[in-house]
């Protein structure tokens, strides 16, 4: 068993489209472990993402995290993070159209920074993601 860190961006929070990208996780099989509604401060959200500080979309990204509410919840399912990128599809939603039509970046997002949702891609970006988002407290 894996957990995986999946965030609903502000962009498919405002679409009213997170009960949906609850919906599929579920019917996929995975297993919800936690589930929060906040809004980043632009502090937090530079943290979280602070891998790709020195990459040229960096502001921009940040920008858009702390542009209005996200939902965050833990997935757990075997082969989880892989799994889970997989539904997610492609960064750039455009792409995602033409090669994953089903994604959920194909579905919700609009290109390649408003792509509707994230998701850990790797062991060390969950294990780093998890306890960045949710207290012991609150997962189950
Ligand atoms: P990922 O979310 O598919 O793992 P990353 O390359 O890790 O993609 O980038 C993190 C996030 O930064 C993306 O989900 C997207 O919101 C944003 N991003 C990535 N590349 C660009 C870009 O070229 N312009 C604007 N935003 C970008
Ligand atoms: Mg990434």
């Amino acid at each position: 068993m894996e957990r995986t860190l999946v965030v609903v961006k502000p962009d498919a929070f405002e679409k009213g489209a997170t009960g949906k990208i609850i919906d599929r996780f579920l019917s996929e099989g995975f297993r919800l472990r936690a589930l929060k509604l906040f809004e980043f401060t632009r502090e937090q959200a530079e943290e979280f993402y602070a891998v790709h500080r020195e990459r040229s979309f960096f502001s921009e990204l940040v920008e858009f995290m702390v542009s209005g509410p996200v939902v965050a919840m833990v997935l757990e399912g075997e082969d989880a993070i892989r799994r889970v990128r997989e539904i997610i599809g492609p960064t750039d939603s455009e792409e995602a159209r033409r090669v994953a039509p089903s994604s959920l970046r194909a579905l919700f997002g609009t290109d390649k920074g408003r792509n509707a949702v994230h998701a850990s891609d790797s062991k060390e970006s969950a294990d780093y993601e998890i306890p960045f988002i949710f207290s012991q407290l609150e997962m189950v």
